[in-house]
C-alpha cells in the first residue's frame, strides 16, 4: 500500500537540509496529497463563489458542491441524517466550542456536573472549564490508569443524576489508547446526559460510526486526515441540533431578520455564520474520499502496525521510558517516549538534523502530563505514508542520544559560551526564601524552568539561581542569564531585550530560537511583576 500512496504527497520527496524528510509529526498535521489540493486549483479556477448568495452559475455550483461536501463527511462518520446534521468548522477545537457554547451554556447551571477525563487534549478541558465557570456546574476528570486507559470504575463513579455532559476524547493524542466511548456513551445515556466525543486523533485513522458509538456530538479536524487546514466538523443528532442554540452569528445562518428579533436558517446553515471555507470544505470532501478508497479498516491497521514495531523496539531499551498500553495492544500510530538525560526539545532537534520531523512538548495536554508527572515528551506520530524503515530511521536516531547532544551542542552551530554553560552550569539550584520566583510555566516559553531570586535593599540583584528542567539551550541560556544579572537593578531585567538572543545571534540554529529567548522571558516577566507588586504596596 505504502509506495503507491507515498506518489500521490509529492511533499515526502523534499529533503531537510540535505537529508530525506521523515514526516512523524502526523498527529499534528498529517500532509496532503494531491487528489485533495487539486480541489483548490479546480475550485479557484472554475467555480469560486459565494455560497446561497447569486442565482448565477457559479455560485450555483459551489453551493451544490459545497452542500455535498458536507454529505460526503456524514456518511464518513456514519450519521445517516446526512448534511443536517454535520456542520463545518475551523476544527476540532471550534467544534467543541459550538457545543460547549451552544448547549453547554445555555443548559448548564450549579449542581450540574460535566465529566470528561484526564486524557483530554486543551481543546476539551479549557474550553468545559470555561463554561463550567460561566454557569457554576461543577467539572470532574475520569482518572487515567498507569498503562493509559480510562478507569472506568472511576467513571461509573462519576457518572450520575446530575451529569448533564460527557466530554469524552476518543483517541488520545499522547498515549494512543483508543477509547471504549460506547461504554462511556451508556453510562451517560442512563443518566440522560449528553455525549460528546473529541474524533481529532480517530476520524483520520479507523472507521467511525457515530451512532453505533453513542455519540451525540463527534467533533473532527481536517488537517489531520488528509484535508487542508481552516475546516473540519461537528457531527450533532438532529433533534439535538434542532433544539440546540447556535454559537456564532450573523449572515448565512439567519432566516429572517427584523430590527426586533431574527429567526435561524435550517440545519446545518444555522451553525455556519458568514462567508464558509468553501473550498476547504470540498477539499474535505475529496480526503474523505482518499481515504476510504485506501479503506480505513487497513489505514487503522496500518497505523496500529508501525505503533506496535515502534512500541516493541522502544520499550526494549533501559533508557527509554514509553507512555500508554504497553506493545501488543491495538493503538493509533503514535508513540509518545522520553530519553533519559535529553529533553524533548534537545531530541527534536537531533532528530532534525537528520530530517525526522516529530514533535516535542505537552501537546497541548498539560494536565496530563503533569499527571504522569512529566514536563513534556517526544511523540511520533504515523500515518498512511510512513513505512517501517522510517521508524528505523527514527531508532537509530536515538541511539546514543546522550552522545549525540553532547556532539551537536559542541559543534560549530553553537557559541562557545552555550556549551561551556552546558557542561558546567553556574547558579544552578534554588535560593531559600527568595525574594522573587518565577516558574517557566507561568510564562510561554513552554520550557520547564524557575529562577530564585534575592534583591538587596538597594534594588539589585544580590543572588539568582535556577532550577531546570528544560532542555540543554536553555538549561545554558539560564545559566549565562544568572552570571550576567548579578548587580543589575530590578528595573534594568525588566527593561531586557535580546540580552542572549541578540549577542548569540546567528550563533545558534534558528530552530532553537524558543529555547533560547525562553529564559529570558521569564526573568524579564519576574522583575516586572516584582516591580508592580513593590509599587502597589
Ligand atoms: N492536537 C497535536 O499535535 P485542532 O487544533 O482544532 O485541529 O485540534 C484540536 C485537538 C483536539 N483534540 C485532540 C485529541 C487533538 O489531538 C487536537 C489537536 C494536535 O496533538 C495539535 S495541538
Amino acid at each position: 500500500m505504502t509506495d503507491s500512496v507515498r506518489s500521490d504527497f509529492p511533499i515526502l520527496e523534499r529533503d531537510v537540509d540535505g537529508q530525506d524528510l521523515v514526516y512523524l509529526d502526523n498527529a499534528a498535521t498529517t500532509q496532503t496529497p494531491r487528489q485533495v489540493y487539486d480541489v483548490f486549483e479546480e475550485y479557484f479556477s472554475t467555480y469560486n463563489a459565494n455560497v446561497h448568495r447569486g442565482i448565477h452559475t457559479l455560485s450555483h455550483e459551489a453551493s451544490i458542491a459545497y452542500e455535498q461536501a458536507h454529505d460526503r463527511l456524514a456518511a464518513f462518520v456514519g450519521a445517516s441524517g446526512g448534511r443536517e446534521e454535520l456542520i463545518f468548522t475551523k476544527g476540532a477545537t471550534e467544534s467543541i466550542n459550538l457545543v460547549a457554547y451552544g448547549l453547554g451554556l445555555n443548559e448548564l447551571g450549579p449542581g450540574d456536573q460535566v465529566v470528561t477525563t484526564e486524557m483530554e487534549h486543551h481543546a476539551s478541558v479549557v474550553t468545559w472549564q470555561q463554561v463550567a465557570k460561566k454557569t457554576g456546574a461543577d467539572i470532574d476528570f475520569v482518572r487515567v490508569t498507569d498503562d493509559g486507559h480510562l478507569d472506568l470504575e472511576h467513571a461509573r463513579e462519576l457518572i450520575g443524576p446530575d451529569t448533564a455532559v460527557v466530554s469524552v476524547v476518543h483517541v488520545s493524542n499522547v498515549l494512543g489508547t483508543i477509547n471504549p466511548v460506547k461504554t462511556i456513551a451508556e453510562m451517560a445515556h442512563e443518566h440522560n446526559a449528553y455525549v460528546v466525543v473529541d474524533g481529532a486523533q480517530s476520524a483520520p485513522n479507523r472507521p467511525i460510526d457515530v451512532e453505533a458509538m453513542g455519540a451525540d456530538f463527534f467533533a473532527f479536524s481536517g488537517h489531520k486526515m488528509a484535508g487542508p487546514t481552516g475546516i473540519g466538523g461537528l457531527y450533532g443528532k438532529r433533534e439535538i441540533l434542532e433544539e440546540m442554540e447556535p454559537f456564532l452569528f450573523g449572515g448565512e445562518m439567519i432566516r429572517h431578520v427584523t430590527f426586533e428579533r431574527s429567526t435561524w436558517n435550517e440545519l446545518p446553515w444555522k451553525f455556519e455564520a458568514g462567508t464558509p471555507p468553501i473550498a476547504e470544505g470540498i477539499a474535505l470532501a475529496a480526503a474523505a474520499d482518499y481515504l476510504e478508497e485506501i479503506g480505513m479498516d487497513a489505514i487503522a491497521a496500518h497505523e496500529n502496525e508501525l505503533a506496535q514495531y515502534a512500541l516493541e523496539r522502544l520499550e526494549a531499551r533501559e533508557d527509554v521510558t514509553t507512555y500508554g498500553p504497553p506493545a501488543g495492544e491495538e493503538r493509533s500510530g503514535l508513540v509518545a517516549f522520553n530519553v533519559d538525560g535529553v529533553h524533548g526539545h534537545d531530541l527534536s532537534s537531533l532528530l532534525n538534523d537528520r530530517g525526522i520531523a516529530v514533535r516535542a512538548g505537552d501537546h497541548c495536554t498539560q494536565p496530563l502530563h503533569d499527571a504522569l508527572d512529566i514536563p513534556g515528551s517526544v511523540r511520533a506520530s504515523f500515518y498512511v505514508y510512513n513505512t517501517r524503515e522510517e521508524v528505523d530511521a527514527l531508532l537509530e536516531a536515538i541511539d546514543d542520544a546522550r552522545a549525540k547532544l553532547d556532539a551537536y551542542l559542541r559543534s560549530d552551530r553553537y557559541h562557545d559560551v552555550l556549551y561551556d554553560h552546558h557542561c558546567d552550569p553556574r547558579n544552578a539550584g534554588g535560593l531559600e526564601n527568595p525574594d522573587l520566583v518565577k516558574s517557566s510555566e507561568e510564562t510561554s516559553c513552554g520550557d520547564d524552568g524557575e529562577f530564585h531570586v534575592d534583591v538587596a535593599p538597594d534594588g539589585t540583584i544580590e543572588a539568582i539561581a535556577f532550577e531546570s528542567e528544560s532542555c540543554a539551550v536553555s538549561s545554558a541560556v539560564a545559566s549565562i542569564l544568572s552570571t550576567e544579572l548579578e548587580g543589575m537593578t530590578v528595573e534594568e531585567v525588566a527593561a531586557i531585550d535580546g540580552l542572549i538572543a541578540g549577542r548569540f545571534e546567528g550563533q545558534y540554529p534558528a530552530l532553537r530560537r524558543d529555547c533560547v529567548e525562553g529564559p529570558e522571558d521569564v526573568i524579564r516577566i519576574a522583575a516586572q511583576d516584582y516591580l508592580e507588586r513593590a509599587g502597589a504596596d
